[in-house]
C-alpha cells in the first residue's frame, strides 16, 4: 500500500483536531481551547486503499515568524515535507482564513482545501461556488463538516488525485503583488535560483517574499547559500525601491493585494443572500 502524509493546517478553532478524530478514530480535545505547548498530533488510517500519515498542527494565521505556532507550523513543512497539505479553512469566514492560503499558494506545495463548517455556512443563507473558485486559485475544494464527518471521504478521495496528479483544479496560481514587488520578487527569484541547494525546501518565489519581508528565518536558510551577500544586498536594493517608487511598507502592499486578490476571487463566487442590498454597482 502506498503512505500519503498529510496535514492538517489552518486558523486556529477552523476543525482541525476534529477533522483529525474523526478521519483517524483518535479522540484528541476539541473546542476553544488554545494550550500552552505548540506541538502536533499524529494519526493513522486507510482510506481508498492507501494508508495515510496525518499530523494535526497548530493553528496559525499566516506562515511568518511572529508566532511560536507560526514558527513551528513552517518548520514542520521544512523539514518534514508533507505529501499533500489540507488547508482547513471556516466557509462563512473566507476573507480571513484564505489568507493563509495565498502563503500556501507561494510556497507551492500539493494542496487541498477543506471547505469546513460547510452546514454553518448553508444555515446562514450564504452560497459558494467552490468548484469556480477552486478552479480559479489553483486549488480543490471540498465542503466538510468535520463535527458529523460529512465530506470527509469525498476530501481524501481528492487527496489521493491530488497525490497521484489526477485533480483538474490543480494549477500554479500566482498571487499578483503589484508591479514593483512583482519585479523585485522576480530579481531575487532569479538569484536564489542559482544556488540549487536553495529551493530544496521552500519554493524561490516563498523566499524572495519572506525575505522582501525581511523574516528572520528565512535570512538564515539564506545565509547558508555561498552568494548571500549578494542576495541581501539585492534586497535591500529592491526594498528600498520599492517602499520609495510606492511610498508604502513592503508588508503592507503585501497584505492589501493578497486580501484584493481574496476578494477578486470571492467577488465571483461568493453569494450572500441575506445580504442582497450590499452591492453598490
Ligand atoms: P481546531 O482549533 O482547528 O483544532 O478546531 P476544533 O476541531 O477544536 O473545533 C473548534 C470548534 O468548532 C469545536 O467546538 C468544534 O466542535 C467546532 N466544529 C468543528 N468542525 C465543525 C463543523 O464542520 N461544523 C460546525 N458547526 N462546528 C464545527
Ligand atoms: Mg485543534
Ligand atoms: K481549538
Amino acid at each position: 500500500v502506498k503512505t500519503i502524509n498529510v496535514a492538517l493546517i489552518g486558523n486556529p478553532n477552523c476543525g482541525k483536531t476534529s477533522m483529525f478524530n474523526i478521519a483517524s478514530g483518535a479522540k484528541e480535545h476539541v473546542g476553544n481551547y488554545s494550550g500552552v505547548t505548540v506541538d502536533a498530533k499524529n494519526g493513522y488510517f486507510e482510506h481508498g486503499g492507501y494508508r495515510f500519515n496525518i499530523v494535526d498542527l497548530p493553528g496559525t494565521y499566516s506562515l511568518s515568524s511572529y508566532s511560536p505556532e507560526e514558527l513551528y507550523v513552517r518548520r514542520y513543512l521544512r523539514d518534514e515535507m508533507p505529501d499533500v497539505i489540507i488547508n482547513v479553512v471556516v466557509a462563512s469566514n473566507l476573507e480571513r482564513n484564505l489568507y493563509l492560503t495565498t502563503e500556501l499558494i507561494d510556497m507551492d506545495r500539493s494542496m487541498v482545501i477543506a471547505l469546513n463548517m460547510y452546514d454553518e455556512l448553508k444555515a446562514s443563507g450564504a452560497e459558494v461556488d467552490y468548484r469556480l473558485l477552486g478552479e480559479m486559485i489553483g486549488v480543490p475544494i471540498v465542503p466538510t463538516v468535520s463535527r458529523t464527518g460529512s465530506g470527509i471521504d469525498e476530501l481524501f478521495d481528492t487527496v489521493i488525485r491530488v497525490y497521484e496528479g489526477h485533480d483538474k483544479a490543480v494549477r500554479h496560481v500566482h498571487v499578483n503583488l503589484g508591479k514593483e514587488v512583482e519585479k523585485g520578487v522576480t530579481e531575487i527569484k532569479d538569484a536564489l535560483k542559482k544556488d540549487p541547494a536553495v529551493g530544496v525546501h521552500f519554493s524561490p518565489r516563498y523566499l524572495a517574499i519572506k525575505l522582501l519581508e525581511k523574516d528572520r528565518e528565512v535570512e538564515d536558510i539564506v545565509k547558508n547559500s555561498p552568494d548571500h551577500k549578494a542576495i541581501f544586498m539585492l534586497r535591500d536594493q529592491e526594498l528600498a525601491r520599492i517602499e520609495n517608487i510606492t511610498g508604502e511598507d513592503i508588508t503592507s502592499i503585501i497584505a492589501s493585494e493578497k486580501y484584493g486578490f481574496i476578494a477578486g476571487a470571492l467577488a465571483e463566487t461568493f453569494t450572500d443572500s441575506t445580504k442582497h442590498e450590499a452591492k453598490t454597482t
